[in-house]
């Protein structure tokens, strides 16, 4: 296959009328996986029939990044599907949205509130700070009565309130009913969300559309009702001259549009109707909450299963930070091998492995292949971060590929990593991710030693697919570190 013979269509799944390539596509594997191993195949970029749409598979880096970066304006199309429609009211929210002005507008106030937060008393370091002191106190009670503890509502919590106090400066209490309810409605859209797009003729997810969208309607429901009344509260008592969170850099945007109303900007027309402001800012909480705590729980479960990882961190921070303080932004730097762990966790088992797929805006192409408007392109970033031509070893977890051979400093080892996308469709809460991560797994590891209870087996490492990879529930056993049990002198408290 030479450019030389000038364009061609990529290699495709056999194809029927109306199921598409479907008897090609029945395996036991998750999606990520069978299209990991249908390369062997076809190639490295193919193309197959979902029902009636042409979509193209992508399991490299180059045309990744022709994708996303060179051609990202061309590629930066959603589809539309009957899930994401429930979820977004016909895509009027970011993530699951048509390249559009309303997009682009929504994107650029999302961004700039997140700016806004990077100082002053409310700052996002100073929020998390709070809230690992919280979480780091539910462990030692925990540890204190000698009790294994599932850690996924402790964590879901933690970095809940983070996302909560900069869209609707609020936060939850531990057994507040709100968010027990938060809790079930997310994991609803979680598992039933996107699946058609990639799914609704896939039979290995043994979709029954009716049951599905069911669930999918009853917990949109739920989630609407709790962003209306955030959105009320914040109507009642708004201020043109405190922009307190996200959903008052929102309502200002709106008014000042409504204000221009004799403009063609109408606040339809750009995208600032109720639906719309509503939809943003439901976009950044359920992302805010889903994918840094999905991420938590694997780096826990990967701490768990490599406890010398687990004590090269803590020497790291002990020779670095020390006992005396809790850790900082600004320590970032000097633990290395902490951010190491973190990156490689993310390359592991990343949060969106098919990504959110994209749409060709016009005819174009993908390397030597054509592509016509309207198809739709799925980068498989499974196969990018698992690729054995770019990493060794790709299913080992090891920090240490992301180290210099001094260990002193970090560095990317192959250009194949694309935890959080790129170009125009880049996520919006990189920079926020990467600081929770950092400092919630600090806290932890300078203060415990975790580890499977007695008695209980190692934790899984197969993920379950869905709009995000998610671990099965475990359990973990929190163990203070010398010095800092319960009682003994080396705890502090943050701020003196
Ligand atoms: C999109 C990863 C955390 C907000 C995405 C995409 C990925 C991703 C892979 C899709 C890019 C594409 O379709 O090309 C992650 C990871 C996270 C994380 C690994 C945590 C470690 C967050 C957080 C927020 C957020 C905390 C909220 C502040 C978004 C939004 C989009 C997005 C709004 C849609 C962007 C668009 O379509 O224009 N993220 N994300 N993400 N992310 Fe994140
Ligand atoms: C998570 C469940 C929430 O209740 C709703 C929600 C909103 C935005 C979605 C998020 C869910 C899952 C992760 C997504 C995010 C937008 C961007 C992010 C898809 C469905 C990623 C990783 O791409």
């Amino acid at each position: 296959r030479m450019s030389a013979h000038g364009p061609q269509e990529p290699p495709h799944l056999p194809a029927l009328p109306l199921i598409g390539s479907l008897l090609s596509l029945r395996s036991p594997h998750p999606p990520h996986v069978l299209f990991k191993e249908l390369q062997e195949k076809y190639g490295q970029t193919y193309s197959l029939m979902l029902g009636s749409h042409c979509v193209i598979i992508v399991n490299q880096h180059t045309h990744a990044k022709e994708v996303l970066l060179k051609k990202g304006k061309i590629f930066a199309g959603r589809p539309r599907t009957v899930t994401t429609d429930v979820l977004t009211r016909d895509g009027k929210d970011i993530a699951f949205g048509d390249y559009s002005a309303a997009w682009r507008f929504h994107r650029k106030i999302v961004h700039g509130a997140l700016c806004m937060f990077g100082e002053g008393s409310a700052s996002i370091e100073k929020i998390i700070y709070a809230e690992a002191q919280s979480l780091c106190s539910v462990l030692s009670e925990a540890a204190a009565a000698g009790l294994a503890l599932d850690l996924s509502p402790e964590l879901t919590r933690a970095v809940t309130n983070v996302i909560c106090s900069l869209c609707f400066n609020s936060s939850y209490t531990r057994g507040d009913q709100e968010f027990e309810a938060m809790l079930h409605y997310s994991q609803g859209i979680v598992d039933t969300v996107a699946k058609d797009s990639l799914v609704d003729v896939f039979p290995w997810l043994q979709i029954f559309p009716n049951a599905d969208l069911r669930l999918l309607k009853q917990c949109v429901s739920i989630r609407d009702k709790l962003l209306q009344k955030k959105y009320d509260e914040h109507k009642a008592d708004y201020s043109d001259h405190v922009q307190r969170d996200l959903l008052d850099a929102l309502l200002r945007a709106k008014r000042s549009a409504d204000n221009n109303n004799t403009a063609e900007i109408s606040a339809e027309s750009v995208g600032l109707s109720d639906d719309h402001l509503l939809m943003t800012v439901g976009d950044i909480f359920g992302a805010g909450v889903e994918t840094t705590t999905t991420v938590l729980k694997w780096a826990v479960i990967y701490l768990i299963h490599h406890p010398q990882v687990q004590r090269r961190i803590q020497e790291e921070l002990d020779s670095k930070v020390g006992w005396d303080r809790p850790p900082q932004l600004s320590d970032r730097g000097s633990l290395p091998y902490l951010e190491a762990t973190i990156r490689e966790v993310l390359r592991i088992r990343p949060v969106a492995p098919l990504l959110i797929p994209h749409v060709a805006l016009s005819d174009t192409s993908i390397g030597e292949f054509t592509v016509r408007k309207g198809t739709r392109v799925i980068i498989n970033l499974w196969s990018l971060h698992h690729d054995e031509k770019e990493w060794k070893n790709p299913e080992r977890f090891d920090p240490g590929r992301f180290l210099n051979s001094e260990g002193t400093g970090l560095t990317l080892p192959s250009c194949s990593y694309l935890p959080f996308g790129a170009g125009v469709r880049v996520c919006l809460g990189e920079a926020l991710a990467k600081m929770e991560l950092f400092l919630f797994l600090s806290w932890i590891l300078q203060r415990f030693s975790l580890s499977v209870p007695s008695g209980h087996s190692l934790p899984s490492l197969e993920g379950k697919f869905g709009v995000v990879l998610q671990p099965a529930k475990y359990k973990v056993n929190a163990m203070p570190r010398p010095g800092w049990e319960r009682g003994t002198g080396h705890m502090f408290s943050f701020g003196n």
